[in-house]
């Protein structure tokens, strides 16, 4: 697939706690890395989102919710992983970050539908983590803020907490709208 200009690349929540070794750890969350790192410079727009809660986040178990403890804000398990190499200019986004509310998309009180609309992008490239919570969040939201979504298939993991969530989230994506496609299939805009 070509990219034309008005195109961007979200990177969804690649963060120290969603990989390996972090308090929710999605399995092998750290290997959408090198494949983002690969395609993000063919973007001229990449926006990074960062799950960024406070400390007595309502998705936390010891708040009633359903999840460890995980990226809260400041701390480093909510840092983008060091191995991301996103750009320099890359638009950060910041998203639920109130303690009573649980936002899994990066367009959730964020702003980020007017931010890419004034920059002229009509469609986005979807990569990161997980499968089955903010990244398909983030592309049903796309959807219906008027983007045309394609998920970079081979660049997200789902945390699978049942067996196939992942499968389930890509075939609803797809259902809204979303194509599913390999980032090996990009095709640069000078090319
Ligand atoms: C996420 C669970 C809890 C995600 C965020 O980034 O997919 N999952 N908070
Ligand atoms: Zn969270």
């Amino acid at each position: 697939m070509k990219l034309q200009p008005g195109d961007a690349l979200i990177i969804v929540d690649v963060q120290n706690d969603f990989c390996p070794g972090g308090s929710l750890a999605v399995p092998a969350g750290d290997q959408v890395i090198e494949d983002i790192n690969r395609v993000a410079p063919l973007f001229s727009t990449v926006v990074t989102t960062q799950d960024w809660h406070p400390a007595d986040h309502c998705s936390f178990r010891e708040k009633g919710g359903q999840w460890p403890v995980h990226c809260v804000a400041g701390t480093p398990g909510a840092e983008l992983h060091p191995r991301l190499k996103p750009g320099d200019n890359a638009v950060s986004i910041r998203k639920a970050t109130s303690a009573d509310r649980e936002a899994y998309s990066g367009f959730d009180g964020t702003g980020l539908s007017v931010q890419l609309k004034e920059r002229g992008v009509r469609r986005v490239f979807i990569a990161g983590l997980a499968t089955d919570y903010c990244v398909k969040s983030t592309a049903l939201d796309a959807i219906r803020a008027g983007f045309e979504v394609v998920v970079l298939g081979d660049a997200v993991r789902a945390v699978n907490v049942k067996p196939g969530d992942g499968e389930e989230a890509l075939q609803e994506m797809r259902k809204a709208g979303a194509v599913v496609m390999e980032s090996e299939e990009l095709v640069p805009l000078h090319s």
